[in-house]
């Protein structure tokens, strides 16, 4: 067998050397290693808030919002679990070697193993299970995040625009409001989008320019804003509160400006913000033009074109 190849002539090392290998003491080691581990975890933590620790366990989430934040979030969590197992397994090996196999008086080198078939068949396969594995779960993730509901609630037909956020609230069905309104941001004016709590909704996404990327990292979603291809995805905020949103895809410029804050709010606090919007005379729905560069209002930095 492959196994029991011998070094090479020019390496000189003794034959049927015996590697000193002490359970016990390796027992002792590895119980000390974890409870010191353990109680400077405990340690740290014990000195934290109740929302660091509830961070910690999210691994770095923010809060979750939305009704599919827990597909996005688990892979996450999953994905960090499944990486510290390997990394340790790995790490466990490369000090077994270090220290197992470390050079000794009378042994310069230890046996050298090549051409050993199952190893090598080892080594290919477990990283292509590992991706496989991974990829399932993405996938799964995917599908559940961008799942359509039969007949949502509202929909907002959002577009992007060189520098700033247009929301259309489409709720001419919606006797409360009785009209589509609509909200245009600006570099200078951060635009505000105001959700229903509990309540699904379809946001329709498009572009007036170039590509953009809508982000609210709560809702652990983005999904990207493509001139002439309209993108879509349902959800339902599950909390109220305020919460940040931004464009996630490099756009120009002023890219970094491409701010906006979600407000979820309760049904009659929609409503009621719906009918300002209606009472200001913003009604109606601002389309991204087709084909064209951008002919909703431009930031006053802007040259004409
Ligand atoms: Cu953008």
């Amino acid at each position: 067998m492959g196994s029991e190849l011998t070094a090479p002539a020019w390496i000189d090392t003794p034959k049927g050397h015996d590697v000193g290998f002490n359970l016990k003491a390796r027992g002792r080691v590895v119980r000390a290693t974890a409870l010191s581990g353990a109680g400077a975890l405990l340690l740290g933590l014990s000195g934290c808030s109740q929302d660091l620790t509830d961070q910690f366990a999210r691994v770095g989430l923010p809060t979750s919002a939305s009704d599919r934040s827990h597909y996005i979030g688990d892979l996450w969590v999953g994905a960090w679990i499944a990486s510290g197992v390997i990394g340790l397994f790995v790490l466990g090996l490369i000090f077994y070697a270090m220290f197992f196999f470390r050079r000794r008086p009378g042994n310069e080198v230890p046996r050298q193993t090549k051409y050993h078939l199952p190893m090598e068949l080892l080594y290919t396969l477990v990283p292509l299970l590992i991706i496989g594995v991974l990829f399932f779960y993405t996938v799964h993730a995917q599908n559940g995040v961008l799942a359509k509901v039969e007949s949502p609630s509202h929909t907002i037909n959002v577009v992007g625009q060189k520098w700033s956020w247009t929301f259309n609230y489409m709720e001419s069905g919606n006797p409360a409001v009785g009209a589509d309104v609509h909200e245009i941001g600006t570099i200078e004016k951060i635009p505000d989008l105001y959700l229903p709590v509990g309540e699904s909704v379809r946001f329709n996404l498009t572009s007036a320019d170039v590509i953009h990327s809508f982000w609210v990292p709560s809702f652990y979603f983005k999904l990207d804003v493509i001139p002439s291809h309209p993108n879509s995805f349902d959800m339902t905020p599950t909390i109220e509160g305020t919460f940040d949103g931004k464009c996630a895809e490099l756009c120009g410029t002023y890219h970094s400006a491409m701010i906006f804050k979600v407000h979820v709010v309760s049904q009659d606090a929609y409503n009621t913000y719906l009918k300002g919007l209606a009472e200001k005379g913003q009604i109606g729905e601002r389309k991204a033009p087709v084909g064209a560069n951008s002919a909703l209002p431009a930031p006053s930095e802007e040259p004409e074109k």
